[in-house]
């Protein structure tokens, strides 16, 4: 499976011109002017199936992917947030099909789950693409896949994580994700990988699913357990939750930033905000600007065109210093 990386600045140039796409037979194909309906001028439906409204970064995620299937570029866009819940989203699937529509595009909230309406799908004759988030259902299940490498975030936060504390006993406690979801799986097991051998112990991990509250419940929660002396490190699988757990730490009296630190994954305004403000140490980022590039495979797609099956946009990652030069010309 040949993957193909874009850097944040290629991303940003696809942003601001049309994805152009190989065809079969050598031709080029502007996906931004019109989408390919089976005649010129059609217009495309297309069924997104998002996970909900949990966080910053899902938001941003839900703005691209609406920016992009707009109508002037040749779609009609079905869009139904399933406000977290699995069964739901299947549904939502479910619905699309009974429609009728051109394609599907899901950002799934689990990995499991997925194999048997990926293949009503596709005895519907319906292609399917996956933005942000993957499955574990085999890969014929599906025509494409653009997101993020989660277990690098993780890499890229725990490598960040062994060189500042790895040398001194560190106690750290980590807000997950959602259950089963990609990310939480995958931060999990790249952040692990980067704190082997050092003296960062992971004394408790819990999941907030990825919304403030749940980081917040969650923080309270070991703060009760621990206190704030037995805790040194918090690793957060988003902003948001940092931000939820950045509320327990101040409501106990502590410092965020200095008595507990604290390490998170996404990069949306109010995370970089807090590591500008010295509240969170270092923020690892996942972009949320797929849009363009899930139309384009869309277009892609529906003209027959050859596609790469995995398709992953870099990420970059911030310290302070970063996050104080970067954020003015942040889009998100
Ligand atoms: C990651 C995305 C995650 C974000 C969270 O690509 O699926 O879901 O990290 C969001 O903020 O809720
Ligand atoms: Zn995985």
């Amino acid at each position: 499976m040949r993957k193909r990386f874009l850097s944040t600045l290629a991303l940003a140039g696809v942003a601001a011109f049309a994805l152009t796409a190989c065809s079969s037979d050598g031709g080029e194909t502007d996906s931004s002017e019109m989408a390919a309906g089976d005649t010129a001028g059609d217009t495309v439906t297309v069924g997104f199936a998002q996970t909900g409204s949990e966080s910053g970064w899902r938001s941003a995620n839900t703005e691209s992917m609406k920016a992009a299937f707009s109508e002037e570029n040749g779609f009609e866009l079905v869009f139904n947030a399933a406000d977290n819940d699995t069964a739901a989203q299947i549904a939502a699937v479910r619905s699309f099909i009974n429609q009728g529509v051109d394609a599907i595009v899901i950002a799934p909230i689990v990995e499991d789950g997925w194999d048997d309406v990926l293949q009503e799908a596709a005895d519907a004759g319906i292609p399917v693409i996956l933005e942000d988030r993957t499955v574990s259902a085999s890969d014929d299940l599906y025509a494409a896949w653009v997101g993020l490498d989660f277990e690098a975030e993780g890499v890229k936060a725990g490598e960040w994580a062994a060189a500042e504390y790895g040398d001194t006993e560190t106690k750290m406690v980590v807000l997950e994700g959602t259950t089963g979801s990609a990310p939480a799986n995958d931060r999990a097991t790249g952040f692990d990988s980067a704190i082997e051998g050092t003296m960062i112990e992971k004394i408790d991990s819990q999941t907030g699913d990825f919304t403030r509250d749940g980081g917040k419940t969650v923080m309270e929660g070991f703060l009760q357990k621990y206190g704030v002396d037995g805790i040194d490190l918090v690793y957060a699988h988003n902003d948001d939750m940092a931000l939820g757990a950045i509320e327990a730490i101040e409501a106990a009296g502590a410092v965020p930033g200095e008595d507990i630190k604290i390490i998170s994954i996404d990069a949306v305004h109010d995370g970089m905000q807090a590591l500008v403000d010295g509240q969170i140490n270092y923020i690892v980022e996942c972009n949320p600007l797929l849009g363009d590039l899930a139309a384009g495979l869309v277009t892609d797609v529906l003209a027959g065109n050859d596609v790469e099956k995995t398709v992953y946009v870099e990420d970059q990652a911030f310290d302070q210093a970063a996050a104080e030069a970067a954020l003015p010309d942040r889009a998100y």
